[in-house]
């Protein structure tokens, strides 16, 4: 079992694990495997609302202790202190680099950023489980999958500076555009899972949504398309507890990982704030949709400790009480009481990354000033693949349009 933990500039290597081996897609098969994580337990009674605690996976506690679980030790087992810290590594370099944009915005120098701190762990674990030729479609935080695809930090913010129309080449890495459009990205997963199962190969693809995309009709649709086209995706939940202002109670009245059951198959609650357990569960989601047995729902329980975005104001609508007990669970800390616990790390290694972080955040910083505006015509580039009359038209008039300007420019 490997885990990838190169930099993000760097040529990316497969992250694949043992559970992303093994088995061959069928496409149509449809297999009955039953476990307790995939008995999501029905509401019972009248009443709407489930009397069943939520299960939560854990393989490593707040206070950075390894508890053993039956199903899911199997998808971390063997792993080396190499790669917990290169798990470790891949979470400080992302917060890192998200404190930077957090900062360049406040700058000046980006229009918006979206931050991720507090997801990191649920990022990374699930992103450095997908295989090279799986594909993932993200949502606009995904900043740590990002980088686990290997996709470049500067690209991203290229994207929220607006100089670059929308970020990166998504079939360099297998790593779709941000999509700002609440949902919609699930059901682009699914239809490309579909092909996916239609071109019989054995890779498989990840949508990730939050707890407030949960309630789009586009979810509903894809839950509904995937299940009975048996597509090889995972449908992975950051449920950060908020949608902007609007609280998890808002969405739902039951536990969201219990939502698949009404679609026919399994969801699973996993603590989003565990790197390991994150890793674990979503191998073994992958795995599934690899060999056949369709898609999966993935709820990672977590928190957005920072706000919304840059233009989002969280003290307006919360208590610092709340954030103070998840800072509590932060992903970094745990990992790294397991790692010092473990005698995993020495004080050379956190020194080095330290000034990794350092190296990292002067590369953004220089990168993003130094970023040339775009070509005013580039934007008519990679509408269709071959051209259209309409954007043609569209180019021209603008192009005239900016020659009106001539006589003043040399002024
Ligand atoms: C279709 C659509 N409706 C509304 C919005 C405005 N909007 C942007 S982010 C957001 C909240 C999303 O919350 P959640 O899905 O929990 O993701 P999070 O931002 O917490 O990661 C909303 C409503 C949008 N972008 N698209
Ligand atoms: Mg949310």
């Amino acid at each position: 079992m490997t885990v990838d933990s190169s930099a993000a500039s760097e040529p990316r290597r497969s992250a694949a694990g043992k559970a992303g081996t093994t088995g061959s897609k069928t496409g149509t098969k449809r297999t009955t495997r039953t476990t307790s994580r995939s008995t999501t337990r029905a509401a019972t009674g009248s009443g709407t609302r489930t009397s069943t605690d939520p299960e939560l996976v854990q393989l490593l506690t707040p206070e950075g202790k390894r508890v053993k679980n039956a199903e899911y030790d199997a998808y971390v087992a063997g792993i080396t202190p190499e790669e917990l810290r290169g798990l470790y590594r891949d979470m400080v370099l992302t917060r890192r680099f998200d404190a930077e944009a957090t900062a360049l915005q406040r700058q000046g120098e980006l229009g918006l950023w979206a931050s991720l701190l507090g997801q990191e762990a649920a990022q990374i674990g699930s992103g450095r489980a997908t295989r090279e030729d799986d594909y993932v479609f993200p949502t606009y935080r995904e900043h740590g999958v990002a980088w686990c695809r290997g996709v470049d930090p500067t690209n991203l913010l290229g994207m929220f500076r607006g100089v670059n129309h929308g970020g990166w080449d998504p079939n360099s890495n297998n790593f779709h555009l941000y999509t700002i459009v609440i949902g919609s990205q699930t059901l682009h997963a699914t239809g490309y899972a579909m092909g996916v199962a239609k071109d019989g190969a054995d890779s498989a693809v990840i949508a990730y949504f939050g707890d407030g995309a949960s309630s789009q009709g586009d979810v509903a649709e894809s839950f509904t398309f995937s299940a009975v086209y048996n597509a090889p995706v995972v449908f992975f939940c950051q449920n950060n507890q908020w949608a902007i202002s609007e609280p998890t109670e808002k969405q739902t009245r039951v536990p969201l990982y219990q939502r698949a059951q009404g679609f026919g198959f399994p969801g699973v609650r996993v603590d989003g704030n565990d790197v390991l357990a994150c890793l674990a569960v979503t191998r073994w989601a992958l795995e599934r949709a690899r060999s056949g047995e369709g898609p999966t729902l993935v709820e990672a329980f977590t928190y957005r400790m920072g706000a919304h975005t840059t233009s989002d104001d969280p003290t307006r609508y919360r208590g610092d009480e709340e954030r103070l007990a998840w800072e509590a669970k932060d992903p970094i800390l745990r990992l790294r009481r397991y790692l010092e616990a473990s005698n995993h790390t020495d004080d050379g290694f956190f020194a080095e990354l330290e000034a990794e972080s350092e190296a990292l955040g002067k590369r953004v910083r220089e990168a993003v000033r130094a970023m040339p505006d775009p070509d005013k015509f580039a934007i008519f580039e990679n509408v269709y693949a071959d051209g259209h009359a309409l954007v043609d038209e569209e180019r021209a008039q603008f192009a005239a349009y900016q020659a009106s300007f001539a006589d003043v420019e040399g002024v």
